[in-house]
């Protein structure tokens, strides 16, 4: 090497050194919120920056090139999170691969995805928790992984509380899934949950073949969500009475301890026996009774004679509301009205026999099409009947058919102002229980004004409310089990918190911020705002916990998306 060279390189080195001192690596920063699992290509591609200032941002791909500059918008102060906030788009970027987001003097977000089928995993999974919930059997190895565990609760001889109405004798009533962290089963609600997924089987019924979900059933050529909806229908059959009336719940009296389903140690009772279950029964055993015509016909048949008993039952005791004895603490579902509960039974009785006796209840007793903004569970019960009306509108009449159409795209509509005005493009107004749910279920609502309309418009709002489960939220936490680089560890959920084992149970939906916050004697929350009412802490059950109802909608959501996506 000549001394000129030898010269050169030395000073071209120390050029380098002295560049790279000069910008010290980027750390990562909390205050990038973004969907942590990532973005279809054709996605619109949002982030937030909270409580920071900064002009620019780049996009940077896995060998460190910077693939895309664009600038941030200031978008205010929330006050619902007390967060300054920006906001920054790169949706134009369409390439796959992974990538982070830098801002100078913030920092680098965790990493994301591009690529096509981005939700698959987290979809499967999301199914997968409910084989995880399967009361009465073991979960093996084989499908279970290090969660395996032994059978728990056989529910083979449960006593009747004399709140069923039966004052001696027990009942079988075996299977279904845990409704939460408790290990109760409760009708009102496992009828919404299993309503919820049939839309996405109806709608798209290869959305998950059979052998995708390495569940026991898996290899019966069905699809394994059909299998896994029919552990919880058979249950939920067991739970109708001679009589054609349904059991509210099957529960102990008390929670229990955080102990694992096995090692049980409190008696089950059959409680309760309602209106609100009993119509809840009815229609969704039409449903999947209708659903299920071609592939079982013998079961279908017997689930639709079920269901219509059940509605008799109904009209002879039209307001049989359910609020716990006075020996028993457990979850309630109460409700007091039960004009959406007949009217979602009606849709879906009239749809699997095609009477007219049900149609000109749905004719008589409209439901108004508005979002109610608490325990808006039960409110989800009344878009349950939208939604199969909806999708199968050709077999209304005309003026009761246009109408839906027209409200649903007009609440679809409202929620999409709602979305652009908001600074973290969410459209929740209220953080209650289970907030995370109301989020998806406006999802799901922009999913079905999709596909009644076409518009991509309402798939790119469904995207945006949908990145806010997987970080792009006040609380920086991606909220579904086992996914994202801020992922939930603490769930409140016994087998989660008994089994040893680090990691929670993965698939699960937490409930998410919530105001009311109901838990506060037993938790510190760290923030006075409503979107940042939660706490990654066990004993957060009004803030960190599962429940069947909480994942159904991100079932449908993240299954919609796939198969809307996929290819794009
Ligand atoms: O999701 C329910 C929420 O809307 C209610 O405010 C809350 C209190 O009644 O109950 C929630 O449901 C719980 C159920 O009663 C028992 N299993 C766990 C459920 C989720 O926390």
């Amino acid at each position: 090497m000549t001394i000129k060279r030898y010269f050169f390189l030395a000073l071209l080195s120390l050029i380098c050194v002295q560049c790279e001192s000069e910008k010290p690596p980027l750390e990562t920063s909390d205050s990038i919120r973004l969907n942590q699992i990532g973005y279809y290509p054709g996605s619109v591609k949002e982030f937030i920056l909270v409580d920071q200032t900064a002009g620019e941002f780049r996009v940077i791909d896995g060998q460190g090139e910077v693939v895309f500059n664009g600038e941030l918008q200031d978008r205010g102060t929330w006050d619902t999170s007390g967060e300054r906030v920006m906001s920054g788009d790169f949706t134009d970027l369409k390439t796959p691969g992974t990538y982070t987001i830098e801002i100078d003097s913030v920092g680098t977000s965790y990493p994301f995805s591009i690529e096509k089928k981005v939700f698959e995993k987290a979809l499967n999974a999301s199914i997968k928790s409910y084989y995880f919930q399967r009361a009465s059997m073991p979960i093996e190895e084989t499908f279970g992984g290090m969660y395996k565990r032994a059978t728990g609760h056989p529910d083979t001889a449960c006593a009747y509380h004399p709140s069923s109405g039966r004052k001696k004798g027990q009942l079988s009533s075996p299977g279904g899934w845990y409704d939460a962290g408790d290990y109760g089963k409760y009708i009102v609600n496992a009828a919404l949950s299993t309503g919820q997924m049939l839309h996405l089987l109806e709608q798209y019924p290869e959305a998950i073949p059979d052998a995708s979900l390495n569940i026991p059933e898996s290899g019966n050529e069905q699809s394994d969500l059909w299998d896994e909806l029919l552990y919880e229908l058979n249950w939920i059959r067991t739970m109708q009475d001679r009589d054609g009336g349904v059991y509210h719940k099957l529960t102990a009296k008390n929670f229990s301890g955080f102990i694992m389903p096995e090692a049980y140690d409190l008696e089950r009772f059959i409680i309760g026996k309602g209106t609100a279950a009993t119509l809840g029964y009815a229609a969704v055993m039409a449903q999947a009774g209708r659903l299920y015509t071609s592939a079982d016909p013998v079961w279908s048949a017997e689930a639709i004679i079920s269901a219509e008993k059940a509605w008799k039952w109904a009209l002879r005791n039209r307001n049989v509301p359910f609020s716990n004895p006075e020996d028993v603490s457990t979850g309630q579902y109460d409700d007091t009205v039960f004009s959406d509960d007949f009217y979602w039974a009606a849709a879906e009785l009239y749809l699997a026999t095609g009477e007219r006796k049900y149609l000109k209840y749905l004719e008589k007793n409209p439901q108004p099409y508005q979002h109610q903004l608490t325990n808006s569970w039960k409110f989800f019960v009344r878009n349950n009947a939208f939604h199969s009306l909806l999708e199968n509108r050709d077999k209304l009449p005309k003026k009761m058919a246009d109408p839906l159409v027209s409200d649903h795209l007009k609440l679809a509509d409202s929620l999409l102002v709602k979305i652009d005005k908001n600074p973290y493009h969410v459209a929740l107004d209220r953080y209650e229980w289970g907030s995370n749910s109301d989020v998806l279920n406006q999802a799901m609502i922009l999913c079905v004004a999709h596909r009644l309309s076409g518009d991509e418009k309402y798939l790119a709002g469904a995207e945006r409310i949908n990145d806010y489960i997987f970080g792009k939220n006040a609380t920086g936490y991606c909220f579904l089990t086992g996914f994202g680089s801020k992922p939930v560890m603490f769930p409140h959920h016994r087998p989660s918190g008994a089994d040893g084992i680090a990691d929670p149970v993965p698939g699960f939906v937490i409930g998410g911020p919530n105001h009311d916050r109901q838990d506060q004697h037993e938790v510190e929350y760290n923030s006075e705002h409503p979107a940042k009412a939660y706490m990654d802490v066990e004993p957060s059950f009004a803030s960190n916990e599962v429940c069947i109802n909480w994942n159904a909608p991100a079932v449908f959501v993240l299954g919609y998306l796939e198969q809307n996506r996929k290819n794009q």
